[in-house]
């Protein structure tokens, strides 16, 4: 008994098994008392009823323990089921890829396949072979950004290379175009979106990167009907199926005719508000029959083929969509902008 201290909570279950349970010794002893000579009675009888009371006691003892031992590790141990779960962060596509994927989607729908071209581009590529003069503005270092520049007069210096091979960031995608057709033969229904770069001091509509979405579509007989119906098929899908689209006489060096095209206002459906400025009609994109000059460049016969092309600058769509008023909000990389879309 005296260990009874020290022993562990099975020891002393076993000890009171042993001497108080059923079959247990002390049980005996008390049972058989009456046996007992009376004089003997009252001593043993009392000192079971001790033993009784150590073995209870110190049971009692290690009870009281080990409930303060589960009761501290509950507590340390418990979960709290009410909280709520760790938030999964997913990432999600930037704005304008996801507006860039729309209007893929949509052109693939028509029957367009999706290509893309080098950022760095040939002065060819970008330029000459879109009928663009030598002496157009947008040659100019202050419309393009030059890698590795040639120039041939003392007032332009801009390095040694001949003027086809000086090497420039992309100002359109249009020199992907060229090089489809370089490859391909008609019929061609190409559809190329791309970063695209000018030197323009950022403010709340210029960043000096953007992006574009150019499509064109080389067959026989192509017509500017079916520019505008394509347009219009492309507006109704992108802003919904209401949507009107306008041709306004326009001017560039790689298609003509050549137009720029509004869609009735994606904010107000032509009422006239402060995104349309009141005119009820968005410009979102520029298109045109493909130059003659253009087809020559990539040895097609303009008398055999025809073709249009359009161009568009997705970020200017987000814009207008989301009516976010500053272009720079796209590249600024502010999480609690970007996460909004
Ligand atoms: C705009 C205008 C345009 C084209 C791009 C093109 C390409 C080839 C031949 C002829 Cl290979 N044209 N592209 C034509 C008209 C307009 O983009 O406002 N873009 C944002």
């Amino acid at each position: 008994m005296s260990d009874i201290a020290s022993a562990s909570l099975k020891e002393l279950d076993d000890i009171r098994v042993r001497y108080l349970g059923r079959k247990g010794r002390l049980t005996a002893v008390l049972r058989s008392l009456g046996t007992l000579p009376a004089q003997e009675r009252p001593v043993v009888g009392k000192l079971a009823n001790q033993i009784r009371q150590a073995i209870e006691e110190g049971l009692e003892k290690k009870w009281a323990e080990e409930r303060v031992y589960i009761d501290t590790r509950l507590r340390e141990e418990s979960v709290d089921i009410t909280l709520p779960g760790r938030k999964v962060i997913l990432g999600k596509k930037h704005i304008i890829t996801q507006a860039i994927d729309e209007i893929i989607q949509i052109f693939v729908g028509l029957g367009y396949n999706m290509v893309e071209g080098p950022e760095i581009e040939t002065d060819y590529y970008n330029f000459t072979a879109l009928n663009t003069p030598p002496d157009h503005p947008a040659r100019t270092l202050q419309a393009t950004f030059y890698v590795e520049a040639g120039g041939d007069s003392e007032s332009d210096r801009r390095g040694t290379l001949p003027r086809e091979e000086q090497v420039l960031l992309r100002t359109h995608t249009s020199p992907v175009q060229i090089r489809v057709m370089e490859k391909t033969k008609p019929p061609i229904y190409v559809i190329a979106p791309g970063r695209v770069y000018r030197p323009d001091v950022p403010d709340p509509s210029h960043s000096p990167m953007f992006h574009q979405v150019e499509g064109f579509a080389v067959d026989k007989r192509i017509t500017f009907g079916d520019l505008k119906g394509t347009l219009e098929a492309f507006a109704r899908r992108m802003f919904g199926s209401d949507r009107r689209v306008r041709f306004r006489p326009h001017y560039f060096p790689f298609t003509e005719p050549s137009a720029e095209v509004d869609v009735s206002c994606i904010v107000c459906g032509g009422e006239g508000c402060r995104v349309c400025s009141y005119t009820g009609w968005l410009e979102i994109l520029g298109a045109g029959m493909i130059d003659p000059n253009v087809f020559k460049e990539v040895n097609y016969d303009p008398e055999k083929v025809t073709g249009f092309a359009f161009g568009m600058a997705p970020d200017r769509i987000a814009m207008l969509k989301y009516g976010i008023t500053d272009i720079r909000m796209f590249f600024e990389n502010d999480l609690r902008f970007l996460k909004q879309f």
